[in-house]
């Protein structure tokens, strides 16, 4: 069990970005092959600037363009989930790089290799695959970062991830450690969520392409805890391909909002920030600590990583019991995140369930038939009722005041 510190050096203060740049590159797009990451439709108008000399104070509106322009269509918030991908990716969490030229993957008994070659460079990556003693292949998966700490019904394989590999997250020592700088160069944008992301993608690959995998690709979730939590939302909102994504006890750089975070701090709550964050780890791009003490220019916050995922199945299990993780800024962060699933008219694919009194990534009994009733949906094809959104937590949030938007009914 990992310890939640609240020790860290606090992070240099930055100045805040107020000259936007010149231009913006696009990070998302189609892979080499084709395949989307979070794909920037050709209708839509490329971003040119970077909106962040604005202060949002308040949670910013999903369904409005940077342009100003208000998203009514389901069209036009594939423009604008595009853009919410480009400003977290500038801003927050680093660029991740499309399909490389070369992956293939290879499967030797339950340990799957993925080879990538990019530019002239190689790397060489494992995942363990656990198959189920029941079902019938080929099998949905759940990917875990490190180790599952939610249990996994019958019928459904984990994958083991060792995400360190990719990306270093000992502390903000790791910067640009771990086989993805090896392959991109230690100065890659990329903070060690999206280094993860990236391989996750590359496993994604390495399946469809190995013959005797017995593994349904169309039925693919990924979970973590904590840190790694807060990843494998990152790794949801990065890939299209993802059929459930399980954040658990994510908190802070996962369900939570930095504005709530940060206004559950000034009210005296001992949580976790963006500027405890930058300091603590290599988990974000080093873009990010130009907003570390100054949340409100970021144009962007977690409701909108969440909203990435949306339609996708989305299940966020979060833990009263932790101070640090800032139950109120979960809660809020992800009430907000539910708007999009409704704009779409998918309330019903997303979860949030924050439940209290156990430890740390210790899954409590009382969320598992929620969890299934997610897992049976998405990875088992079955006809559940999942619109659970839940705390055993006791606290107001102000949802008219952090959310100043009208949720249209996208057409
Ligand atoms: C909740 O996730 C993190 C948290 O962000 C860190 O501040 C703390 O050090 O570690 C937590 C964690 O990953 O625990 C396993």
């Amino acid at each position: 069990t990992a310890a939640v510190t609240t020790s860290s050096t606090p992070p240099p203060v930055s100045t805040p970005v107020s000259t936007p740049p010149s231009s913006m590159s696009t990070p998302s797009g189609t892979t080499s092959s084709g395949t989307p990451t979070v794909s920037t439709p050709s209708t839509c108008s490329s971003l040119t600037t970077n909106p962040t000399s604005a202060t949002t104070p308040k949670l910013p509106d999903p369904f409005t363009m940077v342009s100003g322009t208000k998203v009514t269509t389901k069209s036009a918030w594939t423009c604008r989930r595009a853009e919410i991908s480009q400003l977290l990716q500038v801003n927050e969490l680093g660029t991740k790089p499309p399909k490389p030229s070369s992956v293939t993957g290879t499967l030797s008994g339950n340990t799957l290799t993925i080879n990538v070659s990019d530019s002239g460079k190689s790397i060489s990556f494992t995942a363990t695959i656990s198959y189920p003693s029941s079902g019938t292949a080929p099998y949905p998966a759940i990917i875990a970062y490190g180790a599952a700490s939610i249990p996994i019904p019958a019928g459904v394989a984990t994958i083991t991830f060792n995400n360190d590999d990719l990306g270093t997250q000992n502390d903000s020592s790791s910067r640009g450690k771990g086989k993805f700088y090896t392959l991109y160069g230690s100065n890659h944008s990329a903070g060690a969520m999206i280094a993860w992301a990236w391989g996750v993608s590359r496993i994604i690959d390495a399946l469809e392409s190995v013959s005797n995998s017995r593994i349904n690709t169309q039925r693919i979730g990924v979970t973590g805890c904590s840190r790694n939590g807060k990843g494998a939302m990152v790794a949801g909102a990065f890939d299209d391909r993802i059929a459930l994504t399980i954040p658990q006890e994510s908190g802070s750089g996962g369900s939570a909002c930095w504005r709530l975070s940060d206004s559950m701090k000034a009210g005296g709550t001992n949580v976790q920030t963006a500027s405890e964050i930058v300091g603590e780890n290599v988990w974000f791009s080093t873009a990010f600590n130009a907003f570390s003490n100054s949340v409100p220019k970021l144009p962007v916050d977690h409701h909108e990583l969440a909203g990435l995922v949306a339609p996708r199945g989305l299940f966020v299990i979060e833990n009263t019991s932790m101070e640090w993780l800032g139950n109120l800024a979960c809660y809020g962060c992800m009430k907000a995140a539910q708007t999009i699933y409704t704009a779409l008219g998918a309330t019903a694919n997303f979860g949030f369930s924050q439940v209290g009194n156990h430890n740390h990534c210790q899954f409590p009994s009382s969320q598992q038939s929620e969890l299934y009733a997610y897992i049976n949906k998405f990875l088992l094809d079955q006809s559940t009722t999942t619109s659970v959104f839940r705390t055993d937590g006791s606290f107001n949030f102000d949802s008219a005041g952090w959310m100043p938007w009208t949720v249209p009914t996208l057409s």
